[in-house]
């Protein structure tokens, strides 16, 4: 049997063979769209670098005939990876996860519309992407204007994940019904919260797009409001990075300690994070706005002092993990303060790629605090330093668990094999070393002044050869060459192994990889402990998250509407 980390609760077995093949189509269907997404946009990564390495690759003919600008490249680069890889890639993940430690049917044909649904806006947004008709950023600041064909590809793709939430929130209310009195199960329960935490954080950008932006841009009115409409991107904006790490989160507590072979420390604890991330992922969204007119100090500062309080859960996470890893290499003979580290299978690429992945989320979280300080911010704030913090979290914390992910989960799903150990590993590594030396350059070069978003290769003059930035320039352009190899090896893994021909159903050759629990949390809600009980009633809990998310930006947008300032749209690149 197969022990979900719940108190000793087995998981269900789905003896249907029909269902599960389909939820398994279904989630291998997301998985694969994502990991194309990723390619895509990955493919402008290096070139990215070369320019923040001082060399300008854009001017080339083939660069010239595929991309109009930095910018089309950037933009593509941004929306793919950060917006369209993780969306899909999670939805995948947790939509499953929860169906098999649930155990509850859910309707396929639902589950198949979204997915058509999600991938539809998706293309729709491709078209005005590629063609230079919507070259606005990952983050699409008014008042620069895109064709309206991309912000209604994109509210279709974002309010598709909704669809997800909803999917998921009802087949956990159904559980609850046939299970009364019992306590959630832990990965279940982890589907959940973050899920409930990306709806009350969708709110901001579903009504930025929705009300403000594809009425203006269709011309059904006469401007936009650029600051209204950034405050409700940025309501979304924070809290979706922890919609891109929490089902990391989700590995590294529920997975990770079994690749391993440790233990997961404790339920409660794990409960309690997520229950954090529910209330207070989303009201703390103008520590990107410290720099913006018409939004007062004081609330600027309420902000700054939710986003510390959120780091908590992140703090409980790393203490808790780094135990069960500790619990994994002493169990294998590990001694010695740090001795025992050696001791981890550091060879094996689902073990290796999300322990880096956590490693270097120790950097880009600390970067994190340093960027919300409103005493530093001003330092670093549109430097390559922000660009350096982001890609050691959503583009190493997360992209590099997901792939250590793919690599038991496509052969979960589709029965097929992991190709070559050797081949991934030495992506894994790589994609580490890479993105570590990337790091270093970027946030070097922030602290000197180096703007992000600028072809500054391609400045006048070159006013950057006068900056002390040659060092860091050169580290840039060298980990822009390292990650390519990864990029390269990664990929070819993993086309080898999706063109390769299924072996079995993969349910026994890559089971689920469930680890056991030193302080598991009782089955049944009668015999829980307080936290347990506490942390349950995940409907309340989201209500509470709601009413904090209104609390805390009502007053910040009622003020930013009373001075509305409607403003005609640009079209720059
Ligand atoms: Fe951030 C900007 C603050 C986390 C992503 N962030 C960004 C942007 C992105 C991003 C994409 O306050 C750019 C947006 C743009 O384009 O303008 N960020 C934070 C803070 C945190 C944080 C306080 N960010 C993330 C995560 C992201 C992400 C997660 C994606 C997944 N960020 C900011 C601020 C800005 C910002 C400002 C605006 C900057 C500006 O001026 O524009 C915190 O959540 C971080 C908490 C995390 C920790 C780390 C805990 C460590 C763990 C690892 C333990 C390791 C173990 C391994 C166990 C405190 C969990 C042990 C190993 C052994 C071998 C034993
Ligand atoms: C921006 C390089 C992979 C997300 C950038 C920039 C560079 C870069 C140099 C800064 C551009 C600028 O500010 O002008 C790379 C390299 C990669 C890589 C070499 C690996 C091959 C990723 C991944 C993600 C990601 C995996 C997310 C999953 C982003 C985002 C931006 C960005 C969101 C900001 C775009 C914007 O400012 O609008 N990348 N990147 N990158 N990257 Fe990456
Ligand atoms: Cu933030």
């Amino acid at each position: 049997p197969v022990f979900s980390p719940n108190a000793a609760r087995e998981t269900p077995v789905i003896s249907d063979a029909a269902y599960l093949g389909s939820l398994k189509k279904v989630t291998q269907y997301y998985i694969v769209t994502a990991l194309l997404a990723l390619l895509v946009g990955t493919l402008m990564g290096p070139l990215q670098a070369l320019n923040y390495g001082g060399i300008n690759v854009y001017d080339t003919p083939i660069l010239k005939a595929l991309l109009k600008s930095y910018y089309q490249g950037l933009s593509l680069h941004g929306v793919l990876n950060a917006l369209v890889f993780t969306q899909f890639f999670i939805s995948g993940w947790m939509l499953y996860l929860p169906a098999r430690d649930l155990g509850m049917r859910i309707n396929m044909k639902f589950a198949w519309f979204t997915y058509i649904l999600m991938t539809a806006g998706l293309l729709v947004a491709a078209v005005p992407l590629l063609t230079n008709n919507a070259t606005l950023l990952y983050t699409f600041y008014p008042p620069m204007e895109g064709s309206p064909v991309f912000y209604i590809g994109a509210a279709v793709m974002v309010g598709s994940s909704l669809l997800v939430v909803g999917q998921v929130v009802n087949m956990w209310l159904r559980w609850k019904r046939a299970n009364p009195g019992r306590v959630t199960p832990l990965v279940a329960f982890m589907c959940v919260a973050t899920w409930m935490m990306w709806f009350v954080a969708a709110l901001g950008i579903v009504t930025e797009v929705v009300f403000l932006l594809i009425p203006w841009s269709l011309g059904w009115v006469a401007g936009v409001d650029p600051l209204i409409s950034k405050t409700l991107f940025w309501w979304t904006g924070h809290a979706i990075v922890y919609f891109w790490v929490l089902p990391a989160y989700i590995s590294w507590y529920a997975f990770l300690p079994k690749h391993a072979g440790g233990r997961i420390v404790s339920e409660p604890l794990a409960r309690l994070t997520f229950v954090l991330f529910l209330l207070n992922s989303t009201p703390v969204g103008l520590h990107h706005q410290y720099a913006d007119p018409n939004i007062s100090n004081a609330w600027k500062t309420v902000h700054m002092f939710l986003t510390f309080l959120v780091v908590i859960p992140s703090l409980l996470t790393a203490f808790s993990v780094a135990a069960s890893l500790e619990d994994a290499a002493r169990a294998r003979g590990g001694k010695g303060l740090f001795g025992w580290m050696t001791r981890l299978p550091w060879g094996k690429p689902m073990f290796a790629a999300p322990v880096l992945a956590l490693i270097s989320f120790i950097l880009g979280g600390a970067g994190g605090v340093v960027n919300a300080s409103s005493t530093f911010a001003p330092v670093v704030h549109n430097t390559a330093w922000i660009p350096g913090h982001f890609h050691i979290t959503v583009g190493t914390a997360t992209t590099l668990t997901f792939m250590g992910i793919s690599f038991w989960l496509i052969p979960h799903l589709t029965g097929k094999r992991l190709p070559s150990v050797r081949l991934a590993s030495a992506a894994v590594w790589t994609w580490f070393v890479g993105m570590m030396v990337f790091a270093l350059g970027m946030h070097w070069q922030g602290l000197v002044g180096v703007p992000r978003r600028a072809l500054v290769s391609g400045a006048a003059q070159n006013v950057y050869k006068e900056m002390p930035i040659q060092i860091p320039q050169m580290l840039t352009a060298i980990s822009g060459m390292i990650l390519l190899v990864s990029m390269l090896l990664y990929f070819y893994v993993l086309f080898r192994m999706l063109l390769s021909r299924r072996v079995d159903d993969g349910e026994v050759s890559s089971p689920i990889p469930y680890s056991e629990v030193i302080s598991p949390a009782s089955p049944n809600l009668a015999g829980a402990s307080a936290l347990v009980r506490y942390t349950e009633p995940l409907m309340a809990l989201w209500g509470v998250a709601l009413l904090l998310v209104l609390l805390m930006y009502g007053p910040v947008l009622a003020r930013l509407f009373a001075n509305a300032e409607l403003v005609p749209g640009w079209r720059l690149y």
